[in-house]
């Protein structure tokens, strides 16, 4: 008896020792910038408790979760910077910082148009097998390909309608021409 009221209070002082063994750290990751339109590390190992701060350079990037299936589509509930417009002389770039609360993967990617399907990907703790960030990073640049040829197929339309319209100018002009040569 005596001994198990002694180890208690032991084991009460024990704990806060092996909580401050780990000092949670700040992975510091540079969004677009020189290295272009990539996150700077693009993959961060992070302990629970650890902090990921973006550092956002020129132009008007965002950092914000999805998920391995949809690497461009904002995760519904997940994190997001917002735009952050940075000018190209700007002698300060905004930041922006998540807390890491687990282990698990975070998949992320930047709004902006073009961005992600040209490989503006990131994460914390992505698996070293099965969906690895190579695998996101490949599903995000695929995407590419179908934005092209949605694209594409929009733009059909457009060209359409505007030879209908030549079309339509001419035969109105030539219409003209042959009342005004009828009329003289
Ligand atoms: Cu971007």
């Amino acid at each position: 008896m005596l001994f198990t009221t002694l180890l208690a209070p032991l084991a009460l002082l024990a704990l806060p020792f092996t909580e401050a063994k780990y000092r949670s750290k700040t992975h510091e990751v540079v969004v677009g910038g020189a290295a272009g339109l990539v996150y700077t590390p693009n993959v961060v190992y992070a302990q629970p408790g650890d902090y990921v701060r973006f550092h956002f350079q020129f132009k008007n990037h965002t950092v914000t979760q999805s998920s391995f299936d949809y690497p461009c589509t904002p995760l519904k509930g997940g994190f997001t910077s917002g735009f952050k417009p940075v000018a190209p002389d700007a002698k300060k770039s905004p930041t922006f910082k998540i807390k890491v609360h687990d282990t698990n993967v975070i998949w992320a990617h930047c709004e902006q148009v073009d961005h992600c399907p040209s490989g503006m990907v990131f994460a914390v703790n992505p698996p070293r097998r099965g969906n690895t960030f190579w695998k996101f990073l490949q599903k995000a640049k695929a995407l590419a390909y179908d934005d092209y040829r949605k694209r594409s197929e929009i733009d059909e339309e457009p060209e359409e309608v505007s030879d209908i319209e030549e079309r339509d100018i001419n035969s109105r002009i030539t219409g003209k021409a042959v009342d005004s040569e009828s009329e003289e």
